[in-house]
């Protein structure tokens, strides 16, 4: 079969942001643009003939559309294989476990992670390389400048092929296998965890635990590793079949939005451990009993405690966090002797280190946790690793925090997101700040004084690559710290992000609520930015 060269323009702003390219649907169905983003990737990473290409994506409405036209497009730029999800299903690990696995120069992971889906909603695309991670900086902004230099795209003339089918079928002169989504990836938690000591803790009946999917991708996942080789009740996994709109709800597991959840873990008979996911599988939130586990901390005891689980016994080589994320893994990794780096926002920024082998475990505070498994943050992994800790330590979740506290202090930490605010106000108080950083060394707020601030910059240690811009960081004397940056990944308008986070070591001032311990660096950072006179809102719409 001959491809066909289909005449196209470029589209404006395909610009890459943190995870991918993100538009609404409808920005997706126009005519050529999905087609120029994928042709823009096919000539970045040429060549394809004979190459192996992984496809799949997190179910939102247009995935099977999207998944149709990549297909024809990878088979008449030469792929000679394609592998791709059952229903079109990867979560964003399996992907990676995949790409690893089966030795494929990359694949095209659909997804725009937390975001609503549906035919007003949002959809993405990213590329991940040979290592299974995220495209780096370099290659994003190669592809963006293809989108805007591209003229034609590759196709084939071909029908729609059924995805609900497991095997193989020819695309042309490309050997396309549906591929069982969760068997290598369940395979490899498996070689990972000690699934005897965890299906004991869940077959004895007196641990209870709920995993919410969200109707997102992890349904499927989370059913076939706790409930089917776990053993756990059915039932333990809800919300677990992968709608297109999600129910409707954001599948972003924070205590806004997995209220369901939550509530199974507060109410008369809460349960003892709850988790949930997000859209693409990649996030996840851990809770005990009544209890909430901030991500940043759930780093720093995971690596505490790494050699407790088979696939991390012989220690870790180092760890990583992006620079937003509290520093509490920082304590833990200088206890243990070994190096912590701090990488701007973004897994793709793990990537180097990872593969250098100079990290075993990274994580963001935005809920994404990893290891070396694979070259993306892996929810379920995550929850696994929670689990594995819960059974071999004996130890409830909320005593396993605790613990860590006392013996290493508590980095209290909060982020508040103000969405939706116009882009050109958000931008310019940014700049604002920016211009302003050197002035704001040594001048007092209150009781509270300037330590130090810069805007982050971040040479990679593997490569040398430079990536500047990356989040004003405030340094106060008490030890707190406040972070400023622009999401890199909404689709309407700015989304603010502030972080702040501050160490408490006294044993009677560890179970503050994070606001009210972080009440005085909150009102500094409105008073450093003038959130309020800039945006003109009084609270953030997302507390995390
Ligand atoms: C957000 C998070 C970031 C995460 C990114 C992708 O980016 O802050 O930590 O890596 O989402 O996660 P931003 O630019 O909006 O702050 V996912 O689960 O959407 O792939
Ligand atoms: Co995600």
């Amino acid at each position: 079969m001959t491809p066909t060269r289909v005449n196209t323009q470029p589209f404006e702003g395909q610009k890459p942001g943190t995870s991918g390219l993100r538009k609404k649907v409808v920005d997706f169905q126009q005519p050529g643009y999905l087609e120029n983003f994928v042709q823009a990737i096919f000539n970045t990473i040429a060549r394809c003939e004979g190459e192996t290409l992984v496809i799949g994506g997190d179910g939102r409405f247009y995935n099977r559309e999207a998944i149709q036209i990549i297909m024809r497009m990878a088979a008449a730029n030469g792929f000679a294989r394609i592998l791709v999800g059952q229903g079109g299903i990867l979560s964003t690990p399996a992907a990676s476990c995949v790409i690893r696995k089966h030795g494929a120069c990359g694949g095209i992971i659909l997804s725009a992670s937390h975001n609503p889906g549906g035919p007003t909603e949002d959809f993405g695309i990213k590329f991940n390389g040979e290592n299974g991670g995220p495209a780096p900086e370099k290659l994003t902004e190669a592809f963006y400048q293809q989108t805007l230099a591209i003229e034609q795209y590759l196709t084939i003339d071909a029908d729609d092929l059924d995805l609900d089918q497991p095997g193989s079928a020819q695309l042309g002169n490309t050997q396309i296998d549906v591929i069982d989504p969760v068997k290598d990836y369940a395979d490899l938690m498996e070689s990972l965890f000690d699934f005897e000591r965890m299906a004991a803790l869940l077959t004895r009946g007196k641990f209870r635990m709920c995993f919410d999917a969200m109707h997102a991708v992890t349904g499927p996942y989370a059913k076939e590793i706790l409930e089917k080789r776990l053993g756990a009740p059915q039932g333990t996994v809800i919300n677990a079949e992968p709608l297109e709109d999600f129910g409707g709800g954001h599948p972003d597991p924070n205590l806004v939005h997995a209220h369901q959840l939550v509530e199974l873990l507060n109410n008369d008979d809460p349960l003892d451990f709850g988790a949930a996911s997000d859209g693409d599988g990649d996030r996840n939130m851990v809770l005990g009993k009544g209890f909430y586990i901030n991500p940043c901390d759930s780093l720093a005891i995971l690596t505490a405690n790494a050699q407790l689980v088979p696939g991390y016994a012989e220690g870790i080589a180092g760890v990583a966090r992006s620079m937003p994320t509290s520093r509490a893994v920082d304590r833990v990794a200088a206890r243990q002797g070994v190096d912590c780096y701090e990488t701007p926002t973004g897994w793709k920024f793990f990537g180097n280190l990872l593969d250098a082998g100079k990290i075993t475990l990274c994580g963001e505070e935005s809920f994404g946790t990893g290891s070396d498994h694979v070259r993306e943050k892996d929810g379920l992994w995550a929850v696994l690793f929670w689990l594995d800790l819960i059974a071999a330590k004996e130890q409830p979740a909320r005593e396993i925090v605790r613990s860590h506290w006392i013996q290493y202090g508590r980095d209290y930490f909060t982020r508040h997101d103000y969405e939706g605010l116009d882009s050109d106000s958000a931008r310019q108080m940014i700049d604002q700040v920016r211009e302003n950083l050197g002035a704001l060394v040594g001048r007092a707020f209150g009781e509270l004084s300037v330590e130090s601030a810069d805007d982050f910059q971040y040479r990679d240690p593997v490569d040398g690559s430079e990536t500047t811009g990356q989040g004003i960081r405030v340094l106060l004397d008490n030890g707190g710290r406040i972070v400023y940056r622009l999401s890199g990944t909404g689709t309407q308008g700015a989304t603010l992000r502030v972080y702040l986070d501050c160490y408490q070591k006294d044993p009677a001032l560890l179970e503050l609520d994070p606001q009210k311990a972080l009440a005085p660096l909150i009102e500094v950072a409105d008073r450093i930015a003038g959130i309020n006179r800039h945006t003109g809102r009084e609270q953030p719409d997302v507390i995390t």
